[in-house]
């Protein structure tokens, strides 16, 4: 039952008269969340098909999560690193041996673990490669998504993202993303330091690249002794039907030994779901020859490692594996795109359905510019379904990992009759 003290129309009146206007939301207001449902102030259900940016993969409000964050909450909250306590270094020995590097550096957000693996990637290339400092060089990808950041915008090309934000950092090569030749050109110049590259391309549209382009573009940064930096903050936590979207086919519950088949990042940046959506975690994961480089006073930030984060991101990566999410994000989401072919096949309205596990995109066939993208999820929301148009005119979808077959067949349903209304 809810039991929201504001109607639907009264909320969002105060979010535009008190709040920025950094967002254009959907026109639903949400009340309750558990497991793959939302419910909005008046009771209407819905079907959560973005799952906060793949940030709730475990599912809302998932029980384990939710009484680890209660039982902590009440005993200790946060202590700052200026002092040690009882529950970092567990949780540091938990997800080190969970993703398999000697260490991690706990932050709070994507984008500061983000920013925190630029600076780690800078200082490991002067200290340890012997680049001049301030000389280092870091390739990133067109059309990437890395945050927000003012550092991270210096590197984006969306216009939107960057716009009056100036002036901006220096120090980035711009490539076009899945092209191995252009990284090969690339880590030709000078004083490369690193190679920051989403597995996946989620804002842009989930632009899922080559089989082999990550285990390639691997080889070439080793080759070159360019750091090789995985932004798996959405891509990661089994959202794309392995523990991480490097890990390619391997379905393996946890890192296993070094395989041919997938490509180890020498840093790995995760966020989002490692919380599974109950408070803002993010960790930045390396070996000691990398990490060590980091010396007491140089990096940190307040909340980092608190004990709260500390004990909801074990209890969010033991749900991965109780659940097996990863295997079921890769048998949904095999079904997931069949279904959306059927459908495709019988209508001129959607051009083609990509992604991988449950991370994926409609292409919807109008111009970047229409709203018919937008229409369709606002007529998405009256079925029963919430989803956002990414840019122009895909649609993500992205449910919880938790999902079972009779509820995605019953959201796959839902889509079908939406786009059917929309059909010419
Ligand atoms: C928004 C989407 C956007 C990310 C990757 C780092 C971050 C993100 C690969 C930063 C964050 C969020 C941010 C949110 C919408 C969402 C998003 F791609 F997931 F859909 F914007 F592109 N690396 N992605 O995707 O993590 O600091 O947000 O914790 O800013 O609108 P954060």
């Amino acid at each position: 039952m809810v039991s929201s003290a504001l109607s639907s129309q009264e909320s969002m009146e105060l979010e535009n008269k008190y709040g920025a206007h950094n967002y254009h939301p959907l026109p639903v207001v949400l009340a309750k969340g558990e497991g793959v449902y939302l419910w909005d102030c008046e009771g209407k259900k819905y079907f959560d098909f973005l799952s906060a940016y793949s940030a709730v993969n475990q599912g809302h409000c998932h029980p384990k999560i939710v009484n680890a964050l209660i039982e902590q909450a009440s005993t200790l909250t946060l202590t700052s690193r200026a002092f040690f306590n009882d529950t970092l270094g567990p949780y540091e020995k938990f997800i080190t041996e969970f993703f398999g590097f000697d260490k991690v550096l706990p932050m709070n957000t994507g984008a500061e673990a983000v920013e925190t693996a630029i600076k780690l990637c800078r200082k490991w290339a002067y200290e340890v490669k012997g680049i001049d400092e301030n000389e280092g060089k870091i390739i990133v990808c067109e059309n990437n998504f890395h945050g927000r950041t003012t550092t991270i915008v210096s590197f984006s090309n969306d216009e939107v993202a960057r716009k009056n934000f100036g002036p901006f950092t220096p120090g980035f090569i711009k490539i076009p993303y899945n092209d191995i030749d252009a990284l090969e050109a690339a880590l030709k110049e000078e004083n490369v330091a690193g190679f920051l590259v989403e597995p996946i391309q989620g804002e842009a549209g989930v632009f899922v690249p080559d089989e082999d382009y990550l285990s390639k573009a691997q080889a070439l940064c080793n080759a070159q002794n360019v750091l090789f930096v995985a932004d798996e903050v959405q891509t990661g936590i089994a959202r794309t039907g392995s523990l991480l979207a490097v890990c390619g086919d391997c379905t393996c519950q946890n890192a296993c030994e070094k395989q041919e088949t997938y490509s180890t990042p020498d840093i790995l940046i995760l966020g989002k779901a490692v919380s599974g959506g109950v408070y803002p975690v993010s960790a930045v994961l390396a070996n000691d020859d990398i990490m060590n480089v980091i010396k007491p006073g140089q990096h940190g930030s307040t909340f980092g490692g608190n004990p709260l984060a500390a004990k909801v991101a074990v209890a969010a990566l033991e749900v991965v594996n109780d659940e097996n999410l990863a295997q079921n994000a890769r048998v949904l989401g095999k079904l997931f795109r069949a279904e959306m072919n059927r459908i495709i096949a019988g209508t001129d309205l959607v051009n083609a359905v990509r992604g991988k596990g449950l991370l994926n995109a409609i292409l919807i066939n109008d111009t970047e510019d229409s709203s018919t993208a937008w229409d369709i999820c606002m007529a998405l929301k009256e079925n029963g379904l919430l989803a956002k148009p990414t840019h122009g005119n895909i649609i993500r979808f992205a449910p919880p990992l938790v999902m079972t077959k009779e509820q995605l067949m019953d959201c796959v349903a839902i889509i079908e009759k939406t786009l059917m209304e929309f059909s010419k």
